[in-house]
């Protein structure tokens, strides 16, 4: 079945092997009188799938003797009951990836990649990689170490792995972990840039107890938003956890916002964000609505997650946070972390002057 499972209007199944368009013949009954074999290749046919307690309707298609797809109608049940006739006729159900035949192929990569990336900007990225530009990139940096630019060699292999950081994202959120103390505004923030009520919120400080994830695009990066406990000092063993939990969270973030509250007078950074210079953080300030605050004199966002003021400033803050320079559509782009390590290996033998094992990985590698 090429058609992931749950709902969807068509359920695409394709069946391959030297029997292919007899066992479908079993079942198909089409409006044309000419056998299925007969019947011209890449023709589309409608017509019922036959069997003793169903009858459904789809079109079929054969591409060759060997190959035949059938799409019918999508969700559980109808595909389901069409594999299970092919079942009783000798057919085995093999997992889609199977069809690729070999998964470590770049343009396979691709393949798997695309099903799992959630936008079309990073599905456009993916595609171009699909269609050769990563392994392109690779033939010529091949090409460059073999006539003896091994320099510029490097330093294109170089900037192929500062794509990784980007690349990873293609098909993994990008993971926003909002902090700050309690009843600042964090849960009201992460409702008003998804646009519904992900979080509760009330007037109580200590609401959020537990990490609430929610996932949306900005701007066609995927990203998750991790609503959190606020920070403070507390007694409260339920809080406490809450509050363990966002620690975590922080530490593996791709960006934290730090949110404040413009009506409270001391404001001091969270202690779990100092000394994490490497955590890009984007402080926010927010209950803009309920003061009276000239935009230059404080150093962050303003936003009133009350009023929508300053959320879109937000939103084009977070994605010039993640994405600093997005690539160019024909930009070359590391997106498994095979290849993020192959890349990384013959880096290390160029630079301990092992040239033949250099060319030999970077040749597995272009395939
Ligand atoms: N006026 C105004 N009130 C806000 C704004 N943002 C949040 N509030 C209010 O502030 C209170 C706390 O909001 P929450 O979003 O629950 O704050 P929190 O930071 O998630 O709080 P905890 O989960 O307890 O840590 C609620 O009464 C909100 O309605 C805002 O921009 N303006
Ligand atoms: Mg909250």
């Amino acid at each position: 079945m090429l058609t992931p499972l749950g709902r969807g209007a068509i359920a695409s199944i394709v069946i391959e092997g030297p029997a292919a368009v007899e066992v479908v013949a079993h079942f198909f009954r089409g409006q044309s009188e000419l056998p299925l074999n007969q019947v011209p290749c890449n023709r589309i046919l409608f017509g019922r799938w036959k069997t003793a307690s169903t009858s459904e309707e789809l079109v079929v298609c054969r591409s060759d003797n060997n190959r035949i797809e059938i799409h019918c109608h999508g969700g559980h049940a109808a595909p389901q009951s069409i594999l299970c006739s092919l079942q009783s006729l000798g057919c085995r159900v093999v997992p889609w990836k199977q069809l690729l035949k070999t998964s470590d192929t770049i343009a396979a990569e691709a393949i798997t990649a695309l099903t799992q990336c959630e936008t079309e900007r990073t599905a456009a990225i993916l595609l171009q990689q699909h269609n050769g530009v990563l392994v392109q990139e690779l033939q010529h940096i091949l090409q460059q170490l073999q006539s003896g630019e091994q320099t510029q060699g490097l330093a294109r292999l170089n900037a192929l792995l500062e794509t990784w950081d980007f690349g990873q994202h293609l098909t993994e959120p990008w993971q926003i972990v909002v902090t700050g103390a309690p009843n600042v505004g964090k849960s009201s923030l992460v409702n008003a840039v998804v646009g519904f009520r992900r979080s509760i919120v009330t007037s109580q400080a200590g609401t959020t107890r537990d990490l609430v994830a929610a996932d949306t695009a900005i701007n066609g990066w995927p990203i998750r938003l991790v609503d959190t406990a606020g920070l403070r000092p507390t007694a409260n063993r339920v809080e406490k956890q809450g509050i363990s939990l966002a620690r975590q969270q922080i530490r593996t973030a791709d960006l934290v916002l730090e949110v404040r509250d413009l009506t409270v007078a001391s404001n001091l950074q969270p202690p779990d964000l100092i000394g994490q210079p490497e955590i890009p953080v984007i402080t926010v300030w927010n209950k803009l609505d309920l003061v009276d605050v000239k935009e230059n004199a404080i150093s962050g966002v303003l936003t009133s997650a009350q009023t929508g003021l300053g959320i879109q400033n937000l939103i084009d803050n977070i994605s010039q946070a993640l994405v600093v320079a997005p690539p160019s559509l024909a930009a070359p782009v590391l997106f498994t972390s095979r290849q993020y390590h192959l890349v990384q290996q013959v880096v290390t033998c160029l630079l301990a002057q092992q040239m033949p094992l250099a060319v030999h990985q970077l040749t597995s590698l272009c395939r």
